[in-house]
């Protein structure tokens, strides 16, 4: 139970008194409560709404990531990934090398394969259908979840179809969900010192919003700990709360912790752990109608994520096997998990280990 003398004390009383009657936090507290030094009495707060909401389970999914290629005509300055074309180290997989990524895991049982790959500047919109009528073919149970809304875009600009047409065409092949990266920080003022080739803040937001309307819900991200204010942060956030009012699509969001090795962002260090854990607990706390928060393990290590359950989060992410966005920029992590040590790390954190899909329905 949260004690309302403690939050009085700490300035935070009115703030407290929201969350326990499930009242919206408006910029000013989630300024407040990024400003303040106890982080353990603003992960209280997350840890009571995220108890409300799912208890105490927390949810895995035993999932395949798959990269279809690293080729980028975006350039974003954070990002240690992309390659240009011909460039040393660039990779494009052929449908049949994403089929064989498949096959090597043909045995685990695989509920979510994550498709996605830099902005390529010329595979056409029938190489990513053949791709998700294979995955489809090959793990008829799966569901698949790919690329983001800057791919989305992309694939639009590079066909001179609409992102509507690319949407409804790549549904039909067999796309469930987008995934939520591409997001980075809405502001127009980090987009253009970070990533001034990417879709807009707003771009990405129309992306999804007609993804909801079509019935294709979406994950969201933010990327933070590089150049943002808390007030940027803020921004994003809040921005995402109005499009879940609309259309109620998002189904889980990841704050994604800056990884700072490979890239071209200079002088900035990364997180610390208590940035990391208010930065979660501040997004469950503003992101009060998007029901699942992630702690991505990758980002953030094992180990943080698993205090991260009690600062907000309730989804571990899942075995994945294969990353390469965050590891090439320096994620410290391991590559994968199995579904027993995922099981391990919830239990021995306190939690009950709950296996789901991308859609968050139990298995
Ligand atoms: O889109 C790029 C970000 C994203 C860096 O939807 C970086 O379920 C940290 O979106 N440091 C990819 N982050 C990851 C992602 C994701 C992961 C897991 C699950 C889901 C989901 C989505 O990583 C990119 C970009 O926003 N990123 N560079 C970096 N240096």
């Amino acid at each position: 139970m949260l004690d309302i003398k403690w939050y009085e004390k700490l300035g935070m009383g009115s703030i407290c008194e929201k969350v326990l009657e499930g009242q919206r936090l408006d910029m000013e507290d989630g300024e407040r409560l990024f400003a303040c030094p106890d982080v353990v009495a603003v992960g209280s707060l997350a840890h009571h709404v995220r108890t409300r909401l799912h208890g105490n389970a927390a949810y895995y999914v035993i999932n395949q990531h798959i990269n279809y290629s690293n080729i980028c005509v975006n350039g974003c300055r954070f990002c240690a990934f992309h390659r240009k074309k011909g460039q040393k180290g660039a990779f494009q997989l052929t449908e049949t090398d994403v089929l064989d990524k498949l096959k090597e895991r043909e045995h685990d049982p695989i509920t979510e394969v994550h498709i996605v790959g830099g902005c390529h500047p010329d595979l056409p919109l029938s190489y990513f259908e053949t791709i998700l009528r294979e995955v489809k073919k090959f793990r008829p149970k799966a569901f698949i979840k790919a690329f983001t809304a800057v791919e989305i875009a992309h694939f639009a600009k590079n066909e001179g179809i609409s992102t509507r047409e690319v949407l409804l065409r790549l549904k039909s092949a067999g796309l469930d969900m987008l995934p939520g990266g591409g997001a980075e920080v809405f502001s127009p003022r980090v987009r253009t010192l970070l990533c001034p080739e990417k879709l807009s803040g707003e771009g990405w937001l129309n992306v999804s919003r007609e993804a909801h309307r079509l019935g294709i819900k979406s994950n969201a991200t933010m990327l933070y700990g590089h150049i943002e204010t808390v007030r940027e942060r803020l921004e994003h956030l809040v921005a995402l709360r109005e499009l879940q009012d609309e259309t109620q699509g998002f189904v889980c969001f990841i704050p994604l912790s800056f990884q700072t090795a490979n890239n071209q962002v200079q002088g900035v260090s990364g997180c610390t752990g208590v940035e990391d854990l208010k930065t979660m607990a501040v997004s469950r706390l503003m992101l009060d109608n998007v029901p699942h928060m992630k702690a991505y393990w990758v980002m953030l290590t094992v180990k943080l994520a698993q205090v991260a359950l009690y600062f907000g989060a309730d989804d571990f992410d899942g075995t994945i096997i294969e990353e390469k966005i965050g590891h090439m920029a320096g994620a410290d992590s391991d590559q994968a998990l199995t579904r027993g040590e995922l099981e391990q790390i919830i239990r021995e954190g306190g939690f009950e280990p709950v296996e789901r899909n991308c859609f968050f329905e139990r298995v």
